[in-house]
């Protein structure tokens, strides 16, 4: 297995270590965010960290580097976590929105489940002075100039992860090649930008794409998705799936269909290193998603602190490849 693990995380760290150093330094803190209890326990800024569906291991590890990091930070900040129960609820999200408001909070961090539908509950949450962050899926710019409302949004090129591993699949065979697409909730940007990079990577190796479906994030759709495609393509050669927990979903329904069928997917969670070891699964994507939440979280906090300005920042991406 080979994992390019780039020097970008340790240069975005650093300099936001800085900036938030030179807050704390005595820059004076800016007046739109923070509520008007100041979002503050006992002096220390409480940031809530509201991600997606905890049954995703992507999530889970989300969560787990973000108390790592509020753990080893002494008393900087407090740390709320939360999460939905299943991918698409996506009024569970609002409601968190909502619930993190009356609590508070100086600062939203938020993975969106919906790149439109979340933007109205957080217009919301700015107007009662929370600054939000906007993590992993990118909030749609239209809605969100619509609203008047201003989010700084850390995350990766999704388009350039996802073709990455495609190309990685396509090395693999030969042009003219059969291959399908299990997307992840077509409203959420970062899955649409996901496509786009599978399909930037069959375009450009001559490969037909016969099939494309949404399994909106979920294991279990993606496996009878997958089922579904394999009967109904009998000369298909690959599926690339828009995350991991899909392309496990997919990987089940190989196996059940006895075929050689290549498959990528997008997260690299510890739960599909078996695959990537044994080649069932040729390419995954690490996009870090620990340290996704940290770089939010600091970004939260350099802008609280007024040391830092709300821009977007680009976190790596790095292809992780399976025995071939
Ligand atoms: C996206 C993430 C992951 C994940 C998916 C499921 O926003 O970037 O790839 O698997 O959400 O909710």
């Amino acid at each position: 297995m080979r994992h390019a693990r780039s020097a970008g995380w340790l240069w975005m760290t650093a300099t936001l270590a800085l900036a938030v150093g030179l807050g704390q330094g005595g820059c004076s803190r800016p007046a739109a965010p923070g509520n008007s209890a100041g979002g503050k326990a006992d002096g220390k800024p409480r940031v809530a960290l509201v991600m997606k569906s905890l049954a995703n291991e992507f999530f889970a590890t989300m969560a787990d580097g973000a108390k790592a990091h509020q753990a080893g930070a002494g008393d900087r900040y407090e740390l709320i976590t939360n999460g939905m129960r299943n991918e698409t609820d996506v009024s569970e999200q609002v409601t968190i929105i909502e619930q993190m408001v009356a609590r508070g909070v100086a600062a939203i961090v938020i993975a969106p489940a919906d790149s439109k539908a979340v933007v109205p509950a957080l217009k919301r949450a700015a107007e009662a002075g929370v600054l939000v962050v906007n993590i992993d899926n990118r909030l749609d710019p239209e809605v969100l100039a619509e609203a008047g409302l201003a989010a700084p949004f850390v995350g990766p090129d999704n388009r350039e992860g996802a073709r990455l591993a495609g190309e990685a699949v396509a090395k693999q065979l030969d042009s003219g090649a059969e291959v399908a697409i299990i997307e992840g909730i077509v409203t959420a940007f970062n899955g649409q930008q996901r496509v786009l990079g599978l399909e930037d990577a069959a375009t450009a190796a001559g490969l037909r794409i016969v099939a494309r479906q949404s399994g909106q994030w979920e294991m279990e759709k993606a496996n009878g998705i997958a089922a579904a495609m394999l009967s109904e393509h009998p000369a298909l050669a690959a599926i690339l799936c828009a995350n991991d927990s899909m392309a496990l979903g997919a990987a089940a329904a190989i196996e059940a269909s006895s075929r050689r069928v290549l498959l990528s997917g997008f997260d690299n969670v510890a739960a599909v290193a078996p695959l990537l070891a044994d080649g069932r699964l040729c390419a995954t994507v690490d996009q870090h998603g620990d340290r996704l939440a940290v770089e939010g979280i600091e970004t939260a906090l350099a802008i609280l602190a007024g040391a830092a300005a709300p821009e977007d920042r680009t976190t790596p991406v790095d292809l992780v490849t399976g025995k071939p």
